[in-house]
């Protein structure tokens, strides 16, 4: 089900819940700011999400009250991953679901990071 965007942080939802390692995941990579772990149902070889630590469910709310320094560390984090997995070439795709009419389902902010093969053109 995707998320209802209106309603407050829900700590209690599953990457809360990974986050304070309640749930286990095959992390990819950590610092003090983010966390990046491969996707439970992968739609590519590779599949990673890259979540900041910080409490925020949107792009556009992380983006309104983020600091400059989650927000500059979430942004050099996805890059890291990148290059780390050695995707710069031949290339990735990075994806965000935000709210409703994009079918967010976890309510806290993601990135996807799809690799591994001819990803095709981008889709709605
Ligand atoms: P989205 O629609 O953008 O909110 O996608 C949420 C993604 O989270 C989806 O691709 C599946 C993934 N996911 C859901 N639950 C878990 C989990 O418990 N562990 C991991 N690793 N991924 C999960």
């Amino acid at each position: 089900m995707p998320i209802d965007p209106t309603q407050p942080y829900d700590d209690q939802n599953i990457f809360a819940k990974i986050l304070r390692g309640e749930i286990p995941c095959t992390k990819v990579h950590e610092d003090d700011h983010i966390l990046a772990f491969k996707d439970i149902n992968p739609q590519a070889p590779t599949h990673v999400l890259v979540i900041p630590k910080a409490p925020f469910v949107s792009w556009d709310d992380f983006s309104a009250r983020g600091t400059d320094e989650q927000i500059a560390a979430f942004v050099r984090g996805v890059g890291e991953v990148a290059r780390m997995l050695g995707l710069v070439e031949p290339g990735y795709r990075l994806l965000a679901n935000i709210g409703l009419d994009a079918h967010q389902e976890v309510p806290h902010l993601h990135v996807h990071l799809f690799a591994g093969k001819p990803l095709g053109p981008m889709l709605m």
